[in-house]
């Protein structure tokens, strides 16, 4: 049998089927299958028409049928308003390249199955936070043939009118550099950052062998430490510089006061500021940074000190929050970017707390984060309470006395429970509802699948897997669309990500390991984009043209479980 590695496909995609030849309704996952996973493809017709169909036969490389099955009955998916018809194929366990072939329907993209499926995504999807980074050149040696000058220095940051104090009045300048570019624009923001760092920062706690192991191509700043904690050190340095040393208060955000042309980071000339200290990012802050201090604690040689001044930093910050627990950011009149404004921040304190707790040892702050009743939840920017949970379930065996395990267990618990019965109910086989089409769909699907794995983690109940992998293998193609989401990865993909490096580069090619936002109803972004969506089915309502920031930005809160989900379904599936 011939053995095709996944990380092959996606240059035979760019061959055979340049930016997406007619795609078959057979979707499934364009990177494959490990030899374990659970193999599920999804046969999506418009019509009635899938009702007639009910064989499916599995082919190798040579055309000869290796298995044959029969297709689950058609049932609704909401989302697309289309019926689905389910193949399950996880008795295929031999590694090699397939085809699913439907009588009457077009053969499916090859696939492969084989160990290692995704270490291509999670590569990619990891390097691309080395290539947003601001404030740094990116070497040839690094970037390829996306090598570029450096921009925002951001070392002559304003202090905004909202960020006045009495030792930082308007218009003294503070330098803030580094820092990863929030997504398709050149700004930073403190809210998303938190979420996006942890994740990673989880990532490499929940599977350090996997990430010892990764070789990624970027620079080695920190001999012997691995490349995640190098590359999320270059997003923590800055922000560190985000926190008014005076009162630990952190700035909510570091940003023009309009958006960036479609330029280049060098050729970004706009004045930079620091914009009001608020609660949210002051906790976001406190949590990241608390984690982060245990995190880094084995490399002091490396980062001398760095870890003890990432506690203090955090105490700081939330010693500011206790103080002003109203500081809700309000966007200033003369400022519009990104807001990241949320006006309910009990799920900011009990993350803070517990990440404190943990980090401490300290009872108090475990009463603290009872104190807010925050139930586990899928996390976003707005909603972190599901990332409290998450590092006490890792942390469990160590906690005080003080802390109910018990409940710990049953939070996770029972959110992955609620999400595995969403999937075996699911027409698509996915975790995924209507109303989980938001602005960053893709990243919803990914955030799902981080919980059930999690619950997973403690209960080692297959369809917690499952579920997983069907929110990765929706993500990675097996979606009405028939769309790996990931720039670069997969056979069919974004060519057109609103992202302003990937539109100004002169490059065909978007930046690689990116993962567009994904299919959502709003099109906030129609009155911006001269094509119309095709749908607006909430799982159809997507373009991918550089107009649309509301379903085919890119950003790193979306890419940081991709990372996650991608290397846990790795470590996870035997
Ligand atoms: O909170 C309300 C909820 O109560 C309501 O039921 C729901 C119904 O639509 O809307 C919720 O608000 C949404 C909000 O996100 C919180 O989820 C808004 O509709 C939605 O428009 C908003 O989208 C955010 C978008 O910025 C616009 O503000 C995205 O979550 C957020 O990821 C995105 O972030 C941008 C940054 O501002 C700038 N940088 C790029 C980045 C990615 O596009
Ligand atoms: O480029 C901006 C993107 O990063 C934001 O997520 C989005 C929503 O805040 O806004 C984009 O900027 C657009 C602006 O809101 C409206 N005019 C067109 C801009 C992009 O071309």
């Amino acid at each position: 049998m011939i053995v095709l590695s996944a990380a092959m496909l996606p240059s035979i995609g760019c061959v055979a089927a340049p930016g997406g030849t007619a795609a078959s309704p057979i979707h499934l996952n364009q990177l494959g299958y490990l030899e374990a996973s659970r193999k599920i493809a999804v046969i999506g017709l418009a019509d009635a028409a899938a009702g007639g169909i009910s064989r499916y036969t599995i082919e190798d490389a040579k055309g000869r049928t290796v298995l044959e099955g029969v297709l689950q009955p058609a049932a609704d998916w909401e989302p697309a308003a289309q019926q689905a018809r389910i193949a399950d194929f996880s008795a295929l366990r031999n590694p090699g390249v397939y085809r699913l072939k439907v009588e009457g329907l077009p053969l499916s993209d090859p696939f492969p199955v084989a160990k290692d499926a995704y270490q291509p995504v999670l590569d990619a999807a990891l390097k691309a936070f080395y290539f947003n980074r601001a404030s740094s050149a990116l070497p040839r040696e690094f970037a390829g043939r996306y090598a570029r000058a450096a921009g925002h220095p951001d070392t002559d940051v304003r202090i905004h009118a909202s960020a006045a104090s009495a030792t930082r009045p308007e218009g003294s300048a503070i330098a803030a550099p580094k820092g990863w570019y929030d997504a398709g624009d050149y700004n930073k923001y403190i809210v998303n950052s938190g979420i996006s760092t942890y994740t990673l920062l989880a990532a490499y706690e929940h599977y350090p062998a996997l990430f010892r192991a990764q070789a990624l191509s970027i620079p080695d700043d920190a001999p012997g430490v691995p490349a995640i904690l190098r590359e999320a050190h270059w997003n923590l340095a800055w922000m560190l510089a985000m926190q008014d040393p005076a009162d630990g208060g952190v700035y909510h955000k570091l940003t023009n006061k309009g958006f960036d042309g479609t330029v280049m980071p060098d050729q970004a000339r706009q004045p930079r500021y620091v914009v009001m200290k608020s609660t949210a990012a002051s906790l976001d802050f406190a949590a990241t940074m608390a984690a982060a201090s245990r995190i880094y604690a084995p490399f002091e040689r490396q980062y001398p000190g760095l870890s003890a001044r990432m506690l203090a930093a955090a105490r700081a910050a939330w010693d500011w929050a206790r103080q002003h627990p109203r500081a809700i950011y309000r966007q200033p009149p003369d400022v519009f970017t990104g807001g990241y404004d949320d006006a309910q921040v009990d799920d900011e304190f009990a993350w803070a707390a517990a990440e404190l707790y943990i980090a401490s040892g300290e009872d108090a702050f475990y009463d603290a984060m009872i104190a807010r009743n925050v139930p586990a939840s899928v996390p976003s920017w707005g909603q972190v309470g599901g990332l409290a949970w998450m590092s006490l379930a890792q942390h469990r065996e160590r906690l005080t006395p003080h802390a109910d395990r018990a409940r710990i267990e049953r939070e996770i618990d029972t959110l992955a429970a609620r999400l595995a019965e969403q999937w075996r109910t699911s027409a698509w086989r996915v975790s995924m509802q209507t109303r989980d089409f938001v602005w960053g769909s893709n990243a919803m699907a990914l955030n799902q699948a981080m919980m059930l794995l999690q619950g997973y983690r403690l209960s080692p109940q297959r369809d917690y897997l499952d579920a997983a992998q069907s929110q990765l293998d929706y993500v990675l193609g097996r979606n009405p669309l028939g769309l790996s989401y990931v720039t670069g990865i997969g056979l069919r993909s974004p060519r057109h990500i609103h992202h302003r490096i990937s539109e100004a580069d002169g490059i065909a090619e978007p930046v690689p390991g990116l993962l567009a936002g994904g299919a959502q109803p709003g099109q906030q972004d129609a009155k911006d984009c001269k094509v119309g969506y095709p749908s607006r089915q909430p799982a159809l309502s997507y373009l991918d043209d550089g107009c649309s920031y509301a379903s085919n930005e890119v950003a790193i809160n979306w890419n940081a479980p991709l990372v996650y989900v991608s290397a846990a379904i790795e470590a996870l599936t035997r």
